[in-house]
Protein backbone atom coordinates (compact mmCIF):
# COMPACT_ATOMS: atom_id res chain seq x y z
CA UNK A 1 0.00 0.00 0.00
CA UNK A 2 0.81 3.47 -0.83
CA UNK A 3 1.94 4.97 2.73
CA UNK A 4 -0.89 7.58 3.30
CA UNK A 5 -0.51 8.57 6.81
CA UNK A 6 -1.42 12.03 7.71
CA UNK A 7 1.83 11.36 10.46
CA UNK A 8 4.30 11.55 7.59
CA UNK A 9 3.12 14.21 5.87
CA UNK A 10 2.90 16.59 9.30
CA UNK A 11 6.68 15.66 9.70
CA UNK A 12 7.54 16.39 6.18
CA UNK A 13 5.83 19.97 6.67
CA UNK A 14 6.71 20.52 10.46
CA UNK A 15 9.06 23.57 9.87
CA UNK A 16 6.55 25.20 7.28
CA UNK A 17 3.23 24.24 9.26
CA UNK A 18 5.38 25.90 12.42
CA UNK A 19 6.10 29.06 9.98
CA UNK A 20 2.46 29.15 8.78
CA UNK A 21 0.12 27.20 11.33
CA UNK A 22 2.09 28.74 14.43
CA UNK A 23 2.34 32.03 13.32
CA UNK A 24 -1.04 32.33 12.14
CA UNK A 25 -2.39 31.58 15.53
CA UNK A 26 -0.20 33.72 17.45
CA UNK A 27 -1.35 36.74 15.15
CA UNK A 28 -4.93 35.56 15.02
CA UNK A 29 -6.27 33.91 17.06
CA UNK A 30 -9.26 35.21 19.19
CA UNK A 31 -9.16 38.51 17.78
CA UNK A 32 -11.68 40.24 15.23
CA UNK A 33 -10.18 41.42 12.02
CA UNK A 34 -9.63 44.72 10.93
CA UNK A 35 -7.42 46.10 7.94
CA UNK A 36 -3.98 46.73 10.11
CA UNK A 37 -4.74 43.05 11.16
CA UNK A 38 -5.00 41.87 7.68
CA UNK A 39 -1.76 43.61 6.70
CA UNK A 40 -0.21 41.80 9.22
CA UNK A 41 -1.43 38.44 8.18
CA UNK A 42 0.18 39.58 4.55
CA UNK A 43 3.50 39.83 5.96
CA UNK A 44 3.55 36.83 8.02
CA UNK A 45 2.24 34.49 4.52
CA UNK A 46 4.94 36.52 2.65
CA UNK A 47 7.67 35.23 5.50
CA UNK A 48 6.15 32.08 5.24
CA UNK A 49 6.90 29.50 2.03
CA UNK A 50 3.70 30.33 0.07
CA UNK A 51 5.46 33.47 -1.46
CA UNK A 52 4.99 36.56 -2.32
CA UNK A 53 2.56 36.90 -5.10
CA UNK A 54 0.32 33.81 -3.32
CA UNK A 55 0.50 35.62 -0.33
CA UNK A 56 -0.50 38.73 -2.09
CA UNK A 57 -3.69 37.13 -3.39
CA UNK A 58 -4.53 34.94 -0.14
CA UNK A 59 -4.91 38.10 2.06
CA UNK A 60 -6.66 40.21 -1.12
CA UNK A 61 -9.23 37.50 -0.60
CA UNK A 62 -9.41 37.99 3.05
CA UNK A 63 -9.77 41.82 2.45
CA UNK A 64 -12.37 41.64 -0.13
CA UNK A 65 -14.65 39.49 2.68
CA UNK A 66 -13.75 41.69 5.25
CA UNK A 67 -15.01 44.55 3.24
CA UNK A 68 -17.92 42.47 2.05
CA UNK A 69 -18.88 41.83 6.33
CA UNK A 70 -18.54 38.06 5.25
CA UNK A 71 -15.38 37.69 7.19
CA UNK A 72 -14.64 38.86 10.83
CA UNK A 73 -12.23 36.72 12.72
CA UNK A 74 -9.25 35.26 12.77
CA UNK A 75 -10.78 32.07 12.32
CA UNK A 76 -12.59 33.25 9.41
CA UNK A 77 -9.61 34.61 7.79
CA UNK A 78 -7.92 31.10 8.05
CA UNK A 79 -10.60 29.43 6.44
CA UNK A 80 -10.56 31.96 3.26
CA UNK A 81 -6.99 31.01 3.30
CA UNK A 82 -6.85 27.11 4.01
CA UNK A 83 -10.19 27.19 1.30
CA UNK A 84 -7.83 29.51 -1.18
CA UNK A 85 -4.61 27.16 -1.00
CA UNK A 86 -6.86 24.02 -1.38
CA UNK A 87 -8.64 25.40 -4.84
CA UNK A 88 -4.84 26.68 -6.07
CA UNK A 89 -3.08 23.68 -5.34
CA UNK A 90 -5.93 20.92 -6.54
CA UNK A 91 -6.58 22.90 -9.98
CA UNK A 92 -4.23 20.54 -11.57
CA UNK A 93 -4.61 17.49 -13.07
CA UNK A 94 -2.64 15.29 -10.14
CA UNK A 95 -2.56 12.00 -11.60
CA UNK A 96 -0.03 10.70 -13.98
CA UNK A 97 -0.65 10.54 -17.51
CA UNK A 98 -1.68 7.47 -19.10
CA UNK A 99 -2.25 7.42 -23.17
CA UNK A 100 -4.92 6.68 -24.95
CA UNK A 101 -3.86 3.79 -26.32
CA UNK A 102 -0.51 2.06 -25.97
CA UNK A 103 2.35 1.98 -23.37
CA UNK A 104 2.89 5.31 -21.51
CA UNK A 105 5.93 6.74 -21.22
CA UNK A 106 7.56 8.50 -18.13
CA UNK A 107 10.48 10.21 -18.52
CA UNK A 108 12.12 10.77 -15.22
CA UNK A 109 14.96 13.93 -14.87
CA UNK A 110 16.61 15.71 -12.52
CA UNK A 111 19.96 17.00 -11.08
CA UNK A 112 22.07 14.27 -10.15
CA UNK A 113 21.53 13.22 -6.44
CA UNK A 114 18.19 14.41 -6.35
CA UNK A 115 16.54 10.95 -6.23
CA UNK A 116 15.51 10.00 -9.72
CA UNK A 117 16.76 6.59 -9.24
CA UNK A 118 14.66 5.95 -6.02
CA UNK A 119 12.00 7.65 -7.18
CA UNK A 120 11.35 5.50 -10.16
CA UNK A 121 11.28 2.56 -8.33
CA UNK A 122 8.46 4.61 -6.12
CA UNK A 123 6.28 5.37 -9.23
CA UNK A 124 6.71 1.38 -10.27
CA UNK A 125 5.40 0.84 -7.02
CA UNK A 126 2.13 3.38 -7.51
CA UNK A 127 1.49 2.35 -10.68
CA UNK A 128 1.49 -1.58 -9.54
CA UNK A 129 -0.49 -0.55 -7.14
CA UNK A 130 -3.02 0.75 -9.65
CA UNK A 131 -2.36 -3.24 -11.61
CA UNK A 132 -0.89 -0.91 -14.31
CA UNK A 133 2.06 -3.23 -15.88
CA UNK A 134 5.00 -1.58 -15.47
CA UNK A 135 8.84 -1.58 -17.51
CA UNK A 136 12.04 0.16 -16.48
CA UNK A 137 14.68 1.62 -18.56
CA UNK A 138 18.09 2.49 -16.82
CA UNK A 139 19.45 4.88 -19.51
CA UNK A 140 22.00 6.83 -16.79
CA UNK A 141 24.47 4.94 -18.36
CA UNK A 142 27.26 7.69 -17.03
CA UNK A 143 27.15 6.81 -13.29
CA UNK A 144 28.99 3.76 -12.45
CA UNK A 145 26.40 1.64 -10.43
CA UNK A 146 23.52 3.62 -11.59
CA UNK A 147 22.13 0.36 -13.55
CA UNK A 148 22.40 -1.96 -11.22
CA UNK A 149 20.83 0.21 -8.38
CA UNK A 150 17.89 0.41 -10.54
CA UNK A 151 18.37 -3.53 -11.33
CA UNK A 152 18.25 -4.24 -7.85
CA UNK A 153 15.20 -1.91 -7.29
CA UNK A 154 13.23 -3.85 -10.44
CA UNK A 155 14.27 -7.11 -8.79
CA UNK A 156 12.81 -6.72 -5.34
CA UNK A 157 9.13 -4.71 -6.93
CA UNK A 158 9.54 -7.72 -9.37
CA UNK A 159 9.36 -5.82 -12.46
CA UNK A 160 11.10 -6.23 -15.77
CA UNK A 161 13.78 -4.03 -17.05
CA UNK A 162 15.85 -2.98 -19.93
CA UNK A 163 19.16 -2.45 -18.96
CA UNK A 164 22.10 -0.40 -21.32
CA UNK A 165 25.57 -1.54 -20.26
CA UNK A 166 27.98 1.40 -18.47
CA UNK A 167 28.78 4.34 -21.35
CA UNK A 168 26.11 2.65 -23.75
CA UNK A 169 24.31 5.52 -25.35
CA UNK A 170 21.59 6.30 -23.59
CA UNK A 171 19.16 7.08 -26.14
CA UNK A 172 19.73 3.75 -27.53
CA UNK A 173 18.56 2.05 -24.36
CA UNK A 174 15.78 4.24 -24.50
CA UNK A 175 14.71 2.94 -28.24
CA UNK A 176 15.31 -0.75 -27.06
CA UNK A 177 12.99 -0.10 -23.84
CA UNK A 178 10.30 1.17 -26.25
CA UNK A 179 10.43 -1.65 -28.29
CA UNK A 180 10.30 -3.75 -25.94
CA UNK A 181 7.22 -2.08 -23.97
CA UNK A 182 5.60 -2.22 -27.67
CA UNK A 183 6.42 -6.25 -27.77
CA UNK A 184 5.18 -7.19 -24.18
CA UNK A 185 2.05 -5.06 -24.35
CA UNK A 186 3.16 -2.91 -21.14
CA UNK A 187 1.08 -0.45 -19.89
CA UNK A 188 3.87 2.24 -18.53
CA UNK A 189 7.10 2.53 -19.36
CA UNK A 190 9.64 4.57 -17.03
CA UNK A 191 12.51 6.06 -17.75
CA UNK A 192 15.35 6.48 -15.23
CA UNK A 193 18.04 9.17 -16.94
CA UNK A 194 21.48 10.98 -16.17
CA UNK A 195 21.71 13.77 -13.63
CA UNK A 196 24.71 15.27 -14.90
CA UNK A 197 27.02 15.20 -17.90
CA UNK A 198 30.28 16.33 -18.92
CA UNK A 199 28.28 19.45 -19.69
CA UNK A 200 25.02 20.97 -19.11
CA UNK A 201 24.68 21.26 -22.92
CA UNK A 202 25.13 17.49 -23.35
CA UNK A 203 22.77 16.61 -20.68
CA UNK A 204 20.20 18.60 -22.45
CA UNK A 205 21.49 17.46 -25.98
CA UNK A 206 20.82 13.83 -24.46
CA UNK A 207 17.56 14.39 -22.99
CA UNK A 208 16.32 15.96 -26.07
CA UNK A 209 17.63 13.01 -28.22
CA UNK A 210 15.77 10.33 -25.48
CA UNK A 211 12.75 12.40 -26.23
CA UNK A 212 13.00 11.74 -29.68
CA UNK A 213 13.67 8.65 -29.95
CA UNK A 214 10.30 7.61 -26.69
CA UNK A 215 7.84 9.80 -29.81
CA UNK A 216 9.30 8.41 -32.64
CA UNK A 217 8.31 4.69 -31.36
CA UNK A 218 5.42 5.30 -29.60
CA UNK A 219 2.94 7.94 -30.22
CA UNK A 220 2.86 10.89 -28.19
CA UNK A 221 5.11 10.09 -25.68
CA UNK A 222 6.67 10.55 -23.16
CA UNK A 223 3.40 11.57 -22.07
CA UNK A 224 4.80 12.58 -18.57
CA UNK A 225 7.86 14.38 -17.77
CA UNK A 226 8.81 13.88 -14.06
CA UNK A 227 11.06 16.46 -12.71
CA UNK A 228 12.67 14.71 -9.34
CA UNK A 229 13.52 18.26 -7.25
CA UNK A 230 15.10 17.64 -3.82
CA UNK A 231 12.97 19.03 -0.78
CA UNK A 232 16.16 19.27 1.35
CA UNK A 233 17.89 22.04 -1.55
CA UNK A 234 15.20 24.94 -0.97
CA UNK A 235 16.53 27.36 -3.01
CA UNK A 236 18.95 25.76 -5.23
CA UNK A 237 16.72 23.25 -6.05
CA UNK A 238 14.50 25.67 -8.15
CA UNK A 239 17.20 27.26 -9.84
CA UNK A 240 18.56 23.75 -11.29
CA UNK A 241 14.85 23.13 -12.17
CA UNK A 242 14.85 25.98 -14.09
CA UNK A 243 17.09 24.56 -16.63
CA UNK A 244 15.07 21.45 -17.07
CA UNK A 245 12.25 23.28 -17.78
CA UNK A 246 13.56 24.54 -20.70
CA UNK A 247 14.90 21.90 -22.01
CA UNK A 248 12.56 19.08 -21.28
CA UNK A 249 8.88 20.66 -20.76
CA UNK A 250 8.33 18.66 -17.50
CA UNK A 251 4.72 18.25 -16.80
CA UNK A 252 5.02 17.54 -13.14
CA UNK A 253 7.29 17.26 -10.21
CA UNK A 254 8.17 14.43 -7.81
CA UNK A 255 9.37 16.07 -4.66
CA UNK A 256 12.03 13.91 -2.68
CA UNK A 257 13.36 13.23 0.46
CA UNK A 258 10.58 15.27 2.00
CA UNK A 259 11.01 13.43 5.09
CA UNK A 260 14.66 14.61 5.55
CA UNK A 261 12.94 18.38 5.36
CA UNK A 262 10.45 20.41 7.39
CA UNK A 263 10.19 22.62 4.13
CA UNK A 264 7.00 21.08 2.59
CA UNK A 265 5.62 24.36 2.38
CA UNK A 266 7.96 25.08 -0.64
CA UNK A 267 4.89 22.66 -2.86
CA UNK A 268 3.76 26.06 -2.75
CA UNK A 269 6.86 27.62 -3.88
CA UNK A 270 7.51 24.94 -6.97
CA UNK A 271 3.87 25.27 -7.96
CA UNK A 272 4.26 29.06 -8.13
CA UNK A 273 8.02 29.00 -10.18
CA UNK A 274 7.15 25.82 -12.79
CA UNK A 275 3.41 25.99 -13.19
CA UNK A 276 3.57 22.66 -12.66
CA UNK A 277 1.83 20.52 -10.14
CA UNK A 278 3.84 18.40 -7.57
CA UNK A 279 2.20 14.79 -8.30
CA UNK A 280 4.26 12.85 -6.12
CA UNK A 281 6.08 12.86 -2.95
CA UNK A 282 9.17 11.03 -1.54
CA UNK A 283 9.14 10.43 1.95
CA UNK A 284 12.01 7.46 2.62
CA UNK A 285 14.58 5.53 0.84
CA UNK A 286 12.41 2.70 -0.33
CA UNK A 287 9.93 2.26 -2.82
CA UNK A 288 6.76 1.86 -0.96
CA UNK A 289 7.53 5.31 1.15
CA UNK A 290 5.75 7.33 -1.74
CA UNK A 291 2.59 9.63 -1.76
CA UNK A 292 0.01 10.63 -4.06
CA UNK A 293 0.09 14.73 -3.28
CA UNK A 294 -3.45 15.57 -1.96
CA UNK A 295 -4.34 19.38 -1.51
CA UNK A 296 -6.44 18.69 0.64
CA UNK A 297 -4.07 17.13 3.93
CA UNK A 298 -1.52 18.86 2.39
CA UNK A 299 -2.70 22.35 3.35
CA UNK A 300 -4.40 20.73 6.58
CA UNK A 301 -0.76 19.44 8.07
CA UNK A 302 0.64 22.72 6.63
CA UNK A 303 -2.02 24.83 9.20
CA UNK A 304 -1.67 22.48 12.36
CA UNK A 305 -0.31 24.76 14.16
CA UNK A 306 -3.56 26.64 14.12
CA UNK A 307 -5.49 23.78 14.71
CA UNK A 308 -3.74 22.95 17.91
CA UNK A 309 -5.36 25.70 20.28
N1 LIG B 1 15.34 10.14 2.99
C1 LIG B 1 15.14 10.02 1.68
N2 LIG B 1 16.17 9.68 0.88
C2 LIG B 1 15.94 9.58 -0.44
C3 LIG B 1 14.67 9.80 -1.00
N3 LIG B 1 14.77 9.63 -2.34
C4 LIG B 1 16.06 9.29 -2.58
N4 LIG B 1 16.78 9.25 -1.45
C5 LIG B 1 18.21 8.98 -1.28
O1 LIG B 1 18.95 9.96 -1.99
C6 LIG B 1 20.16 9.39 -2.51
C7 LIG B 1 20.23 9.65 -4.01
O2 LIG B 1 19.14 8.96 -4.63
P1 LIG B 1 19.20 8.42 -6.12
O3 LIG B 1 17.87 7.83 -6.40
O4 LIG B 1 20.38 7.57 -6.35
O5 LIG B 1 19.38 9.81 -6.90
P2 LIG B 1 19.72 10.07 -8.45
O6 LIG B 1 21.19 10.31 -8.54
O7 LIG B 1 18.96 11.28 -8.81
O8 LIG B 1 19.28 8.87 -9.21
C8 LIG B 1 20.10 7.91 -2.16
O9 LIG B 1 20.87 7.72 -1.00
C9 LIG B 1 18.62 7.65 -1.88
O10 LIG B 1 18.41 6.59 -0.98
C10 LIG B 1 13.57 10.19 -0.12
O11 LIG B 1 12.41 10.43 -0.50
N5 LIG B 1 13.88 10.27 1.21
MG1 LIG C 1 20.21 7.67 -10.53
Amino acid sequence: MIRSTMSSLRRGVQRSAAAIGGGLRSLLHGRNLDLALIEQLESTLVASDVGVVVARELVEAVREQFRAGTATTGRDAVSIVKQRLKQRLSGDDLKIARAASGPTVILVVGVNGSGKTTSVAKIAHVLQNENRSVLLAAADTFRAGAVAQLATWAQRLGVDIVKGSEGADPAAVAFDAANAALARGADTLVVDTAGRLHTQDGLMRELGKIRSVLGKRIPGAPHETLLVLDATTGQSALAQARVFQDAAQITGVFLAKLDGTARGGSVLAIREAFGVPVKLVGLGETPEDVQSFDPDSFVDALFDGWEEQ
